[in-house]
């Protein structure tokens, strides 16, 4: 069997040192089966961008670190990727900046890249491609002539047709996906939609076994919900609660990145409706939420920052007492240590985003929980995590009355029916963890076929 060759927007660390986030973990195992390798950009600038791959040797597989010119990284990072598909592939059209430089930026960093990826191939190599950044690298590495086995997996939802037709050039943003041999999604809603979006933007045609003929070649497709490593973040829930207080006051805990499409302003004014409606919950409860800054430079997340704690300070004025803050806002990350021990110690998780291609946070607030004494999970329609996690109690993110109400059933939940949803959530979890996702994806990517063609190494 041949080699994994990971591709990803980012490499994980080259000496291991951040390794406890899941797709590190889950991936070890197959990259360490005959010298897998791992190409991404580098954390930080080292050196000077150049047009090759910087090799470090892992014990478990080889990191390669590539590097841009900023000017060039920042229009296809904060351009194109997140200034014209984030917020389309998360339906928020209103969002889209289109500038031309952001798409050529895009597709120059994705064909460089190609060059760099091919000069290391070997022939039974098997490749897998992470995420939006790097949709068209199928497309750049077949031209050229790489022969292998090509993965895709979107780590975001892709959108409706309609949506995706918001999208400048949107057919061909379809065709980078036509390119790969496998394309995964979270969910079976996601891969609807790029069925719909091959049927109508390039006539695709649909087969019995499911996957979609274009141009003469067929593209498989499938759903992989993606998980995380349930054993890992339970252990450090149960060692860090080892040594902790638990919360003084039932706790309400939201964990997200600072992004419009987590819903965080409608959490709070669902968490304001539940206050403002239920006086007696006031001074008995509260809401910790944390939310590290991303993608500072673009307008919209400088626009999520001020709201969010503009309605932060207007919920801890209305509501708050010299002794009791109604909302802790933190804006900065926490190690997963911590955070285990935060969700285990707190009665309800709130995951409400608007939009989300899975969502972790619901996946490790769950595997966080003691058993005996659990939370309850409460979990927006339009994660993609609600697919699976129907024991979940599921939520319209867009309505404050409706999270106002689940949060008081939450509360109020006796011990008997807490138990015996989490039972069914985390029995689910400990069976689909991020182990199983891996293997599943790599099980359809393989076998490999033999080349028809023989293979050339491209300079
Ligand atoms: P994200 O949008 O980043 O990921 P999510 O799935 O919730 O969303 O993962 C976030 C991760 O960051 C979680 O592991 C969480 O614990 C961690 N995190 C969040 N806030 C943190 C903080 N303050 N400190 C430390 N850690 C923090 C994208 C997609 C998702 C998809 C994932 C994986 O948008 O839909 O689930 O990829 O495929």
């Amino acid at each position: 069997m041949g080699r994994l060759v990971i591709v990803s927007n980012r490499a994980p660390s080259i000496d291991g040192s951040t390794d406890s986030g899941g797709l590190v973990v889950a991936l070890k195992d197959a990259l360490g089966k005959g010298g897998g390798l791992w190409i991404g950009g580098a954390p930080e600038q080292q050196e000077a961008p150049s047009d090759s791959i910087v090799w470090h040797d892992r014990r478990d597989f080889s990191v390669g670190l590539v590097e841009w010119e900023p000017e060039l990284y920042r229009d296809f990072y904060l351009g194109y990727c997140n200034s014209v598909l984030w917020p389309a592939f998360h339906g928020r059209v209103d969002l889209i900046d289109v500038q031309g430089r952001y798409a050529e930026a895009y597709a120059t960093v994705n064909k460089r890249l190609a060059r760099m990826i091919a000069q290391n191939l070997r022939e039974d190599d098997q490749i897998w491609v992470h995420d939006y950044q790097l949709i068209p690298l199928a497309q750049e590495l077949k031209a050229l002539r790489v022969r292998n086995r090509i993965g895709f997996f979107l780590h975001v939802p892709l959108p409706d047709l309609h949506t995706f037709m918001a999208i400048p050039d949107w057919q061909n943003v379809a065709r980078w996906f036509s390119a790969y041999d496998l394309v995964g999604f979270q969910t079976s809603r996601d891969l609807r939609h790029m069925i719909n979006i091959f049927q109508h933007g390039l006539r695709g045609e649909l087969r019995a076994n499911g996957n979609i003929g274009i141009d003469g070649r067929e593209v498989a497709l499938g759903a992989f919900p993606i998980s995380i490593d349930v054993e890992g973040f339970r252990e450090f829930a149960v060692k860090g609660a080892a040594g902790t207080a638990p919360a003084p006051l039932p706790r309400l805990i939201g964990v997200d990145r600072l992004d419009y499409s987590k819903g965080l302003p409608q959490r709070l004014a669902g968490y304001g409706e539940f206050l403002e409606k239920y006086p007696g919950y006031r001074s008995n409860v509260s809401l910790l939420q944390i939310a590290p800054p991303t993608r500072n430079s673009v307008n919209a997340y400088k626009a999520i920052r001020a709201e969010l704690e503009h309605l932060a300070g207007r919920i801890n004025g209305r509501f708050g007492t010299v002794e009791w803050t109604p909302v802790q806002y933190l804006h900065r990350a926490l190690t997963r240590e911590e955070l285990a021990v935060l969700f285990r110690y707190s009665r309800v998780g709130l995951v409400t985003p608007l939009f989300d291609g899975m969502n972790l946070v619901a996946k490790e607030y769950v595997a966080a929980q003691d058993e005996d004494d659990p939370g309850v999970l409460i979990l927006s329609q339009f994660a993609g995590a609600a697919e699976e996690m129907s024991e979940a109690l599921i939520v319209n993110p867009h309505d404050a009355s409706d999270i106002a109400e689940t949060i008081k059933t939450a509360l109020d939940m006796p011990l008997s029916e807490r138990i015996e949803r989490h039972d069914a959530l985390y029995r689910k979890l400990k069976k689909h963890d991020v182990t199983y996702w891996t293997s599943s994806f790599l099980k359809r990517l393989s076998p490999s076929p033999v080349s028809v063609l023989p293979y050339h190494r491209a300079i």
